[in-house]
């Protein structure tokens, strides 16, 4: 593989090329009428317009992306994340084509897009899931004799759903029928498929995930977790390697798990086995993700492993150079998700001109980013503008670094998600290690936030304070043990 066409745009674009670029390999960009000056665009060996702004009409457009690899002589498609990197017939026509799709077999990816598919295809290892069935349900009265069986609160979901669409919470009986009905349309209009099924409802869980590799001789190991539950409205900003609350012995048997559930579709390449753990830190197998994730540098920076040089020399078809016995932990990484989109003002997309961006450099700080001073950020995408990811010996380490690094980064023109970054830094919950997916909704509050301030932003963690203290003393037991709080937690009987 001598060529490599990279079917994205924006940070991730230029961070695949950056790999290739070192591995002596020629890069292919493609962009459409919204990206002509994009610095994928201008970092790519070759480059070619595939249609006009809308993603439906040129990152989306399979047909057309693989037209343009066959007229440049590419052998090799990189996906990236998004667009049409789980989509499993892009897949196949890659190869149908004879050119290598730089990801899974189309099999793997139609496997783990479907949620029922998924539970099926791991159902002969003996991984934990949460309670529920692992068949779509349509009968009402079937549900409720089920729902009853697993308990209140539930949770419907949809087979072909993922990312929080068209989930549904069921608090009680008298509900289920309504929700079930509205859940079987939103399904139906949103993926095509009306297959629903119902899962006991794991109401504070953690999202934790594990980076697997593997290759096509059946080699698989894993590069640890990542902890995700910094989100807002399943939209991720905060992620980190490794977690600060899992065990050595939780992380083995995690990360023993992912490898089946990586096995269990025949996987090759990189992925991620996500799950939920929960306050007593049992965890259960959720989905996995068949693409390069957006969070894949902290792990990078703890694993010392370049992801997408793997993903190339997997795709190339040589056997992994390392087993899981040579891979270790090494420091504590931080990722921050810079979004234009204004805090202050309930996460709207902010977009327009750059009119000013310093990026923060030095030691332990990587900023993978897609934009340049005086480029307008187009409407037509998502509005992710940069990673910004730092790397310490430990954990507060990496969290010092973070605050410097914000401090560093000057950004004008818009809104972005900065300021919100240094209110997370500077909490007390996200210190403590203490949180989980409802981090954001229960501290924050876009009203103690002015715009882009992180003065307001430090103040406001300060202010929010106050909730965390009040939660955990709700929490607490006896004083004597405040500060143990695994062994605190025991004592309540949770
Ligand atoms: C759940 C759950 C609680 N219980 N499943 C959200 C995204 C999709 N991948 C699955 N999700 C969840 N599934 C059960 N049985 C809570 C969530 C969830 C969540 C998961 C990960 C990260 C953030 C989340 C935010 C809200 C809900």
């Amino acid at each position: 593989m001598n060529k490599i066409l990279v079917a994205n745009r924006g940070e991730i674009a230029l961070r695949v090329m950056h790999t290739a670029h070192k591995m002596g390999i020629q890069t292919v960009a493609i962009y459409s009428e919204a990206d002509r000056n994009a610095p994928h665009v201008l970092f790519a060996d070759e480059s070619i317009c595939i249609g006009p702004p809308p993603s439906t009409e040129s990152y989306l457009r399979g047909d057309k992306i693989i037209e343009a690899a066959k007229k440049l002589n590419v052998e090799g498609i990189h996906p990236g994340y998004g667009f049409l990197s789980e989509n499993a017939q892009f897949a196949e026509s890659v190869e149908k084509n004879g050119i290598t799709f730089i990801g899974p077999s189309p099999e793997s990816i139609e496997i783990m897009g479907n949620k029922l598919a998924a539970k099926d295809a791991v159902k002969k290892y003996n991984i934990p899931m949460v309670p529920g069935i692992d068949q779509a349900i349509t009968d009402v009265e079937i549900a409720k004799s089920i729902a009853e069986d697993i308990g209140f609160p539930i949770l419907i979901k949809a087979a072909a759903g993922g990312g929080g669409k068209g989930m549904r919470v069921v608090e009680k009986i008298e509900d289920l029928e309504e929700q079930m009905n509205r859940a079987i349309s939103e399904a139906v209009s949103s993926f095509g498929d009306g297959s629903v099924f119902i899962e006991k409802y794991i109401s504070s869980p953690r999202h934790i995930e594990i980076q697997v590799l593997a290759d096509e001789f059946g080699n698989t190991v894993h590069l640890f977790e990542r902890e995700c539950s910094v989100q807002r409205r399943h939209q991720k900003v905060v992620e980190e390697a490794p977690s600060a609350i899992l065990t050595p012995e939780i992380r083995a048997s995690m990360g023993n798990d992912a490898i089946n559930v990586a096995r269990s579709c025949n996987y090759k390449g990189a992925g991620t086995v996500e799950f939920l753990v929960d306050e007593n830190l049992n965890y259960y197998f959720l989905e996995m993700n068949t693409r390069l994730q957006v969070e894949h540098p902290v792990t990078e920076f703890i694993s010392g492993i370049d992801l997408v040089e793997e993903q190339i020399k997997i795709a190339r078809g040589l056997k992994l150079g390392f087993a899981q016995k040579d891979l270790k932990i090494k420091g504590h990484a931080l990722e921050l998700r810079v979004y234009a989109e204004d805090p202050a003002n309930d996460f709207l997309p902010n977009v327009g001109k750059l009119t000013k961006y310093n990026k923060p450099e030095g030691d332990g700080i990587r900023l993978d980013d897609g934009y340049a001073e005086g480029m307008d950020i187009p409407i037509y995408y998502d509005p992710m503008l940069s990673k910004l990811i730092t790397y310490g010996s430990n954990r507060h380490e990496a969290i010092q670094k973070m605050l410097e690094a914000i401090d560093l980064y000057e950004i004008e023109g818009v809104a972005t998600t900065l300021a919100f970054g240094k209110f997370v830094f500077k909490h007390p919950a996200f210190l403590s290690g203490q949180f989980n997916t409802h981090f954001v909704g229960k501290y924050f509050d876009s009203k103690v936030m002015k715009s882009g301030d992180p003065v307001e932003a430090e103040l406001a963690a300060m202010l929010s304070t106050i909730v965390f203290e009040d939660n955990l003393n709700k929490l607490k037991a006896p004083k004597s043990i405040q500060s143990n709080w695994k062994q605190n937690r025991s004592t309540n009987g949770k």
